[in-house]
């Protein structure tokens, strides 16, 4: 069954670019309530735990390396059906192929710095909530 939560970072390309509160503002509008947020950045050994998926990827190197240059802002958040309706609202990982309208669309420079994170299942949601948020801080 969908949990109504999700997890999101805005990557330290959105915090460079002053984006931040515009990204913010179209989350709230979407629907979405924020549970839980706060201010960081990622050190090399976390970027590296956060994407263990992509150890393998040729993209890894570089996408440790943009996760940790700069502050993030990472959120919990809620709202029925979280998961999937956040995903649609920050649209394809290429900011290329992504709807109109959409935060990556708006937002993203290209693949590999694409704005906005947004947990692609419950599971995954809960694990990256976990990882940044003890459970004292979520709401
Ligand atoms: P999403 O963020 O849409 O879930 P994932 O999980 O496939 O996409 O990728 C995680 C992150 O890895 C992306 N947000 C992006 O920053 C980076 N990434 C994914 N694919 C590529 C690629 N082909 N080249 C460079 N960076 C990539």
């Amino acid at each position: 069954m969908a949990t109504n939560r999700t997890f999101t970072m805005l990557k330290p390309d959105s915090l460079e670019k002053g984006y931040t509160g515009a990204i913010l503002e179209k989350i709230n509008s979407a629907g979405f309530r924020i549970v839980a947020m706060k201010m960081t950045q990622m050190t090399t050994a976390d970027a590296k735990d956060f994407y263990a998926v992509h150890k393998e990827r040729p993209f890894f190197g570089e996408l440790v390396e943009y996760m940790t240059r700069g502050p993030i802002v990472a959120a919990i958040l809620e709202k029925e059906n979280a998961v999937e309706d956040f995903r649609a609202l920050i649209g394809a990982t290429n900011p290329d192929d992504a709807a109109e309208g959409t935060i990556r669309k708006l937002y993203a420079a290209s693949m590999g710095e694409n704005a906005v994170h947004g947990s692609d299942s419950d599971e995954n949601a809960q694990i990256e909530s976990n990882f940044h948020f003890s459970g004292r801080e979520q709401f």
